[in-house]
């Protein structure tokens, strides 16, 4: 995968208002923030989307992850927040290393704006679905 800016940030060659760092994991804000404490959080493993991450950093982003929404929270004085991870240019995916957004929902006019066009599963097309994925969780 070519480098990112997050591959830069990481390095710290470009600067960053940073809120948490480990071995694998680094946390900070969004340059173009939601709304206030909007955050990123990033393995320093260089993968594009998250189908492509190893294990052992899958596993330590979502060890902090729950932390950091606590501590986001906490100072933002915000209740609600959404968690979006976006993967591939359709899915409006702008910078290709995997990032979770914790976007604080201070208001319905702040935060994450959600456009969520519903459909009624088919269950008979759910139960193919269900296999063909189960069958695939497999051998992934
Ligand atoms: P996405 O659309 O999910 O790929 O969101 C990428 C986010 O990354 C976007 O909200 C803006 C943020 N971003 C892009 N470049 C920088 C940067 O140089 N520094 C910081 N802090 N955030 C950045």
């Amino acid at each position: 995968m070519s480098q990112t800016i997050f591959s830069r940030i990481i390095k710290g060659e470009i600067p960053c208002h940073k809120v948490y760092e480990d071995q694998h994991v680094l946390a900070f804000l969004d340059v173009s923030p939601l709304a206030p404490g909007h955050t990123l959080v990033i393995p320093k493993e260089e993968k594009a989307t998250l189908d492509q991450l190893s294990d052992e950093s899958a596993a330590a982003v979502g060890r902090v992850l729950p932390r950091i929404c606590r501590a986001v929270m906490k100072a933002t004085n915000t209740t609600a927040y959404n968690l979006l991870q976006n993967n591939g240019p359709a899915a409006h995916q702008a910078v290709f290393h995997v990032h979770f957004h914790i976007i604080p929902k201070p208001s319905e006019s702040n935060g994450l704006g959600i456009h969520w066009p519903a459909t009624k599963l088919d269950h008979a097309e759910g139960t193919k679905l269900a296999n063909a994925i189960a069958a695939a969780i497999v051998k992934a």
